[in-house]
C-alpha cells in the first residue's frame, strides 16, 4: 500500500471526515498541517497542489484527490468498499447525501461555525443559521424512522454529513431540539475506530 498523506487542519470538519474514516478503517495517514486560518491555501505553491486552493487534499503516492466527499469516495472504493455500494441505485443514494454535505451542510452548519471560529470571514450569520436550522430539521425528520442516512447501514454518506452537524452548537444552532439527530450522532460515536476532533470530546 502506498503512503497516504493528508493536507490537513485540526479544526476543519472537512479534514476530520478523512481522519475519522481512516481511523475507522485502519488506514494510516501522514498529516501535513496547513495553517488555513493564516491564508496558507491561498498562495501559488498550494495552488500547484490543489487549484481549488482548499483543504483537505489527499496524496495517495503520486495520485492527488481534493474535496472531502471525493476523498471519501476514493478511499472507500479503493480500501473499504463496505462503506459504498456496487449498485447504481445504492451509489445514487449515497451521492444524494454527499451533495447535501457539500452544499446544505456547508452553507448552513459549517458557515455558522466558521463565523465564530474566524471573525475575519465575511459570513452572513443570519442566513447561515437559517440554513443550518433547516438542515437539522430535515435530518431529524429523516432519521426519526431509520438509523443511518441511507442503505440501512453506515456509509460514507454518514461520515460526510456528520462533522458539521455534530459541531452545530459551535455555530449556535439548536442541536438539543433534535433527538433523532442526537441519537444518530451517538450511533456514529459508537462505531469501531471512532475518535473525536476538538469540539466533539464532550458527552452529548
Ligand atoms: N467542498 C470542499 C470544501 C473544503 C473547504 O471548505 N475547505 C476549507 C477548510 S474546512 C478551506 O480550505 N478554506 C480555505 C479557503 O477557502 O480559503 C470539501 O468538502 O472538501
Amino acid at each position: 500500500m502506498t503512503k497516504l498523506v493528508l493536507h490537513d487542519f485540526l479544526l476543519s470538519g472537512n479534514c476530520y471526515k478523512i481522519r475519522l474514516f481512516c481511523a475507522m478503517n485502519g488506514l494510516s495517514l501522514e498529516l501535513n498541517e496547513v495553517k488555513v486560518l493564516d491564508g496558507a491555501t491561498r498562495n501559488d505553491e498550494f495552488a500547484r497542489l490543489n487549484p481549488f486552493r482548499q483543504i483537505p487534499v489527499l496524496c495517495d503516492g503520486d495520485h492527488v484527490v481534493q474535496d472531502s466527499q471525493a476523498i471519501l469516495l476514493y478511499l472507500a472504493m479503493k480500501y473499504a468498499p463496505q462503506w459504498v455500494d456496487k449498485t447504481p441505485q445504492g451509489l445514487g443514494k449515497i451521492m444524494e447525501w454527499l451533495s447535501y454535505a457539500a452544499k446544505e451542510c456547508s452553507n448552513g452548519p459549517q458557515m455558522s461555525r466558521l463565523h465564530f471560529l474566524d471573525p475575519h470571514e465575511n459570513i452572513d450569520l443570519a442566513r447561515a443559521q437559517t440554513l443550518g436550522r433547516k438542515v437539522l430539521q430535515l435530518l431529524d425528520s429523516e432519521l426519526a424512522s431509520r438509523d443511518w442516512l441511507c442503505l440501512d447501514r453506515p456509509t460514507i454518506a454518514d461520515i460526510a454529513v456528520f462533522p458539521y452537524v455534530a459541531l452545530a452548537r459551535e455555530g449556535k444552532l439548536p442541536l438539543d431540539e433534535h433527538p433523532a439527530v442526537l441519537a444518530w450522532i451517538d450511533r456514529i460515536r459508537g462505531l469501531p475506530g471512532y475518535h473525536p476532533m476538538p469540539g466533539l470530546q464532550e458527552a452529548l
